[in-house]
């Protein structure tokens, strides 16, 4: 399988609890590489610009005032496959529906609470990842 990167936050429910250590020994143990990282406020703007797919669904604005609420931490993940893996290793959306030794079944608080994001596909990633970071910013 192909070296991808992704991109991930370690959302304000997560760096609320002091949670950063926590979930990059997951992400590390699974065998992903954090090749880039930087702690930051979200603005308004950028979480309504990141979340923008979700403008119209009925939670957006409380996703978006949930983003901003606390540090995050944004990260990008490099390694073998690393889109759908990292996938596998938050777990499922819902925390009550997480597989076991997941990120959001042992962490997350709730659906919207759910301590992580990580990119979709490929194209997202690259989205994601140009959103947050400069070339220099990554290094593999
Ligand atoms: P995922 O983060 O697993 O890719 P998406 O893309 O369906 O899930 O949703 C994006 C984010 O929107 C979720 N991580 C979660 O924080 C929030 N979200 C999704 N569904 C709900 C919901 N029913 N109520 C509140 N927030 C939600």
């Amino acid at each position: 399988m192909a070296i991808e990167r992704t991109f991930s936050i370690i959302k304000p429910d997560a760096t609320a609890r002091n949670l950063t250590g926590a979930v990059n020994a997951i992400i590390e143990k699974a065998g992903l590489r954090i090749v880039a990282q930087k702690r930051i406020r979200m603005t308004r703007d950028q979480a309504e610009t990141f979340y923008a797919v979700h403008k119209a669904r009925p939670f957006f604005g409380e996703l978006v005032d949930f983003m901003i609420s606390a540090p995050v931490v944004v990260q990008v993940l490099e390694g073998e496959g690393a889109i759908a893996k990292y996938r596998d290793v938050m777990g499922a959306t819902d925390p009550s529906k997480a597989a076991d030794g997941t990120i959001r079944k042992l962490h997350a608080k709730s659906i919207g609470e759910n301590s992580v994001h990580g990119s979709d596909a490929s194209e997202t990633a690259a989205i994601e990842i140009a959103q947050f970071f400069s070339g220099n910013e990554i290094v593999g």
